[in-house]
């Protein structure tokens, strides 16, 4: 577990290897029971329904889902209609150390990437709870990360995020401009097969 903690911007936070190897396979044993209850789905772009590259599925009491209809989150899987499995321990236990925020989080999306797969440039503001951070935990292959700034124009920096590492998105970054450009296959020896798993933990209502 290192404790390095790098300020990419005010507000955003990378700590890289935050999860020892020990932890990122308990972390990945922990998602193939999160799976096997919620299996993965195929989220499509609201109006043209158009299939993203990247799977995903929830833990905890809300996950986010996208379609035809739009972005939103809901208590409940898509396809299954089963309520969303509860976050692991190491899951909780991670906003906890980083989050800085007096609620745990509500959301967990776990998104998987293939060899090809990408996210294009998107602010995250599906959250009524914008105070909150977001706290990302990558597994598997490596990814190469780009951010800007909070309009869509401002020029973009590119990271790489490896298998362990954690990002804190919070503060004046909270609303900054970001994506996958693309996994780096064979970088890692996490999964079985090549690609990245990334979790986004998340509050979604305002603690009443
Ligand atoms: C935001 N996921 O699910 S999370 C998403 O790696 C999403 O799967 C990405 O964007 C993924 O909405 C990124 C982590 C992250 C890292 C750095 C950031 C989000 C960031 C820097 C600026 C803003
Ligand atoms: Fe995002």
């Amino acid at each position: 577990m290192s404790e390095t903690r790098l300020a990419l911007a005010p507000g955003l936070i990378h700590a890289p290897g935050f999860l020892d190897r020990a932890a990122q396979e308990r972390l990945r044993d922990a998602l193939r029971e999160v799976v096997r209850a919620a299996p993965l789905f195929t989220p499509r772009m609201p109006r043209t329904g158009k299939a993203f590259s990247v799977r995903m599925t929830n833990c905890g009491p809300l996950g986010w889902v996208s379609d035809v209809d739009g972005y939103r989150y809901q208590p409940t899987h898509p396809d299954t209609g089963a309520p969303w499995p509860a976050m692991p321990e190491i899951v909780r236990d991670a906003w906890e150390s980083l989050a800085g925020y007096p609620h745990p989080p509500e959301a967990c999306l776990v998104n998987w990437y293939e060899a090809t797969a990408k996210m294009g440039l998107h602010q995250d503001r599906d959250e009524t709870d914008l105070g909150a951070p977001v706290v990302s935990l990558s597994l598997g292959d490596t990814a190469v990360f780009r951010f800007g700034g909070t309009e869509r124009k401002a020029p973009t920096r590119s990271i790489r995020l490896a298998s362990g590492d954690a990002v804190v998105i919070g503060g004046l970054s909270r609303l900054v401009f970001h994506g996958v450009d693309r996994i780096l296959p064979g970088t890692s020896t996490l999964l079985d097969q090549p690609g990245r798993i990334n979790l986004t933990l998340r509050r979604v209502t305002q603690p009443g």
